[in-house]
């Protein structure tokens, strides 16, 4: 058994203060730091787009953030700009311990397609090239933690369990946009019905 613990866009921008604050975002960085001791291997992730990316209402005439639109044949939901790849948004919280961190992987980069999930783009034509290293690396569990719960920690827990991997949501170092109340709770049980372990960090053994 080889575990892995994934720590998902814990970025500034998702954070308070950030373009797409997630209430509490800051919250998941202690849980993240006591779990990170835990593994032998973490991998992070970033949402790193660059600035004509297609998912930024900014860049669609007259349509504000929140709105749905067709981008290339797939729905998308429109996002303030946020995490632009090399500005402070997209930076790491400082709080975090990146020294913990082996490999960090990014995503959102094509700007015609967004990815929440951290192995594939939204149509699953591109992968990250996460799922290759962790399979290099013997790893058949995986632990994910992080932010948005409803959005790029759902795909990605979503994603690791189509590709195979015995998977643990650590619950409390996640939190969720909520563009509709609720939609951490779905998630959460959408999850757990495809098969996530759902767990707190305290029952995580090191
Ligand atoms: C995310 C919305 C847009 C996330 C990224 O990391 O959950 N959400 N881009
Ligand atoms: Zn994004």
């Amino acid at each position: 058994m080889m575990r892995a613990l994934i720590v998902v866009d814990i970025q500034n921008d998702f954070c308070q203060g950030g373009a797409l604050e997630v209430r509490d975002g800051d919250q998941v960085v202690p849980v993240a730091n006591d779990t990170m001791k835990k593994f032998s291997l973490v991998v992070a992730t970033q949402d790193w787009h660059p600035a004509n990316h297609g998912s930024f209402a900014a860049n669609h005439p007259w349509r504000r953030p929140g709105n749905v639109i067709q981008l290339n044949g797939l729905e998308q939901i429109l996002w303030p700009i946020h995490c632009v790849q090399g500005s402070f948004g997209a930076e790491f919280v400082r709080e975090l311990d990146t020294s913990l961190i082996q490999k960090v992987f990014v995503k959102g980069t094509d700007p015609q397609i967004d990815s929440y999930s951290c192995f594939f783009d939204n149509a699953h034509l591109k992968d990250t090239g996460l799922g290759d290293y962790l399979k290099e690396n013997g790893v058949d569990e995986v632990y994910i933690l992080g932010l948005a719960l409803d959005y790029c920690v759902r795909y990605s827990v979503l994603d690791a369990l189509e590709l195979g991997f015995k998977t643990y949501l650590v619950a409390d170092g996640c939190r969720g946009v909520n563009l509709k109340e609720g939609d951490s709770d779905k998630a959460i049980s959408e999850m757990q019905e495809k098969g996530a372990i759902i767990v707190r960090s305290t029952e995580i053994k090191s």
